[in-house]
């Protein structure tokens, strides 16, 4: 299997799932902005949305969208307890974190790295984000992972987009328990290794 990936996106989250899970990936650095492969294909031919996360399968077949990769790779190896059993009510639980982060928190960012945001927009979007961290660091002062006592996909997900906040100049200096988080998902041994395979190191965006 293959990981369309840039470093530091979105595709950090599934790049995780899949060390955490124990599963053998290649990588393939996209160029973004010119939209080529590592090797100068057209990205827009694997993926015509043209953004990554984008995973292969060893049969060709593409999947793309972070929480169905997420939750793809993590059910390959259920003994990892990345995610609870298909059908149940916590695995509902889990897809309405992994929403929440997608659509509430990861979208909510993408404006902030366009030049082109107008300020007020800019401003609008970082007092967004304060009201939707609120909700997650009140899950997290109550348990240690957004699922309890297990480290889950949503974890591995909230903790990449959360990564960007730095660069964007999103100040979550409200969240003590979120910044708690933060730090130790990232000394989580998977997550070491993912960040120094796309060439990030420790904690660096
Ligand atoms: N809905 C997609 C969004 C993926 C996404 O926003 N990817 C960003 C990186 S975090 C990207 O590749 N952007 C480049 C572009 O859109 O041109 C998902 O959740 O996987």
């Amino acid at each position: 299997m293959k990981l369309y990936y840039s470093p530091g996106a979105c595709s950090l989250a599934p790049h995780i799932v899949a060390l955490e899970a124990g599963i053998d990936l290649a990588l393939d650095k996209v160029d973004l902005k010119e939209k080529k492969t590592a090797d100068g294909r057209n990205f827009l031919e694997i993926n015509p949305k043209g953004y990554v996360p984008v995973l292969e399968l060893d049969g060709g077949e593409i999947l793309t969208e972070g929480p169905a990769i997420d939750q793809y790779l993590a059910d390959l190896k259920p003994e990892s307890a990345l995610v609870p059993a298909n059908g149940t009510m916590a695995r509902y639980q889990l897809q309405s974190l992994l929403n929440y982060i997608t659509s509430e928190i990861h979208k909510t960012y993408s404006p902030l790295f366009a030049a082109d945001t107008p300020e007020a927009t800019v401003a609008n979007r970082k007092a967004y984000l304060q009201k939707r961290y609120a909700y997650l660091d009140a899950i997290l002062a109550r348990q240690p992972w957004l699922m309890g006592e297990q480290f889950t996909v949503a974890d591995a997900y909230l903790f990449t987009v959360t990564r960007w906040a730095k660069a964007v100049h999103v100040d979550l200096s409200a969240f003590t328990v979120l910044a708690d988080f933060q730090k130790r998902v990232g000394e989580r041994p998977a997550v070491q290794a993912a960040l120094q395979a796309e060439g990030l190191g420790h904690h660096a965006k």
